[in-house]
């Protein structure tokens, strides 16, 4: 859990009156939280208060369970995080929208203000308002950062301190002052890509805004930790940290995942004492990788080696039809999370959070099999790794099987998978 001392820790660039504001990445969730958690990186690592959007309609496809009504709510990101805990507690900074605009854009202090008041500042006006800012040269409150090939050609390097000197593309191939340990450390980070330095408007924009405008070349859709680097290594420790204290799901996620792994022990329990149970992510649905849909038998020949035979295999998936597992079902007892719906009070749960619920109970398996490509199977992975079961995943691909055994650096295409840099080694100081 977060600590007093991470809480307390102030940085280096903190300037009074500072602002992240962004757009909520229009993927699925997974999606959606790996720039979550880079912004609040971002604005964590800078001293900036956080802009909350307003709620929205975010695409949770529908997994097949008795849920209906997967569109008809709005969210905001404090439905599936405590994130008003890490504010109470001095950590970081937030504030919502409406109160931002009111004290900041109403009052003109970013330019020309909206042009519907508040109360009837839709939707796109306000998205449009934003980027408007952001887009127009001459308004050097609001900086939208362009980073194009989500963050797979760029990164953002941070010096050791305010008046450090700057990390540059200079500081890669002809470095001077800089240490060794640091030139060597930046090139293994940068893994091929350039060098965006922290510097100019970054540090001086009274607003940092990240757009989700693809088709123009505003995206992140990359790990916060791959795509910042820190000159201190204490400072990205401690950012790392940050990031898996404050992004925990709710309790009310977390209890009703306990209820079903309940079950799921009891069930495994019944094949016989003492029994742990193993977990796959099978992802399909709208899944555009083709090269990982395999048949269920395949999934079974891949990784029959490190299952034992006979236990239960619990299922995490967005397949509606379960009778694509039926093979599963020849050697293993099979369980999915529709299985426990009554008897865990899965129907009172709003349904949206179904898929947290599944990463939860998948991340508890004695072993973990991913789907290759997959953030969701990442982040299961992720979690895993600050459990400390990290090793003990592996994909059904076979030529990404092994890859979670290996300390490999972060490299191109980042995002497909979890590295054991964002939890190996984090609670030093
Ligand atoms: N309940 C449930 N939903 C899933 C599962 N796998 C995928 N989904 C849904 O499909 C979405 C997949 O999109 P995303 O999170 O972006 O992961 P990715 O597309 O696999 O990288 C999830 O957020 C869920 O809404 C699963 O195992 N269980
Ligand atoms: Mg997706």
């Amino acid at each position: 859990g977060p600590n007093l001392k991470d809480d307390l820790w102030k940085s280096p660039w903190q300037e009074p009156g500072q602002y992240v504001t962004f757009e909520m990445d229009r993927g699925g969730w997974n999606n959606v939280r790996m720039s979550l958690e880079l912004v609040f990186a971002f604005a964590r690592a800078t001293g900036r208060t956080v802009v909350l959007p307003r709620d929205e309609h975010m695409y949770f496809p529908d997994p097949g369970v008795q849920a209906k009504d997967f569109f008809k709510h709005a969210h905001g990101f404090a439905d599936f995080f405590p994130i008003w805990d890490m504010h109470k507690r001095g950590t970081q900074p937030l504030v919502t929208m409406d109160d931002f605009l009111q004290r900041e854009a109403y009052t003109g202090g970013l330019g020309p203000p909206p042009s519907a008041p508040l109360q009837n500042l839709g939707y796109r006006p306000l998205r449009d308002y934003l980027r408007g800012l952001g887009l127009d040269p001459t308004n050097d409150a609001v900086f939208m950062p362009k980073v194009n090939n989500d963050g797979r050609s760029h990164f953002l390097a941070f010096p050791t301190g305010k008046d450090a000197p700057v990390i540059s593309n200079q500081t890669l191939t002809a470095p001077t002052g800089a240490s060794l340990e640091l030139v060597e450390r930046l090139r293994t980070f940068a893994a091929g890509r350039t060098v965006l330095p922290f510097d100019g408007s970054w540090r001086t924009a009274k607003v940092v805004h990240f757009a989700s405008f693809p088709n123009k070349g505003y995206r992140l859709l990359t790990h916060f930790y791959t795509f910042f680097f820190f000159a201190d290594p204490s400072m990205d420790r401690r950012i790392k940290r940050f990031t898996r204290d404050h992004f925990r799901y709710t309790d009310e996620i977390w209890c009703a995942a306990a209820r079903v792994l309940r079950l799921l022990r009891r069930d495994a329990q019944a094949i016989s004492p003492n029994m742990p149970f193993t977990a796959f992510h099978v992802r399909h649905g709208d899944f555009q990788f083709k090269v990982v849909r395999v048949s269920a038998k395949e999934m079974i020949d891949n990784t029959r080696d490190i299952l034992t035979p006979g236990e239960l295999v619990y299922i995490a998936t967005d397949e509606k039809n379960t009778s694509f597992f039926d093979e599963f079902r020849e050697e293993f007892t099979v369980r999915f999370l529709g299985d426990y719906f009554e008897e865990a009070g899965l129907a009172d749960v709003q349904p949206n959070f179904l898929g947290m619920i599944d990463t939860i109970i998948a991340s508890r398996a004695r072993i973990f099999v991913g789907t290759w490509f997959s953030t969701f199977s990442g982040y299961i992975i992720r979690l895993r790794g600050y459990y400390g079961t990290d090793r003990d995943s592996f994909y059904y691909y076979p030529k990404k099987k092994f890859v979670m055994q290996s300390d490999d650096p972060p490299s191109d295409p980042f995002y497909t998978r979890e590295w054991p840099t964002a939890w190996r080694g984090i609670d030093v100081e």
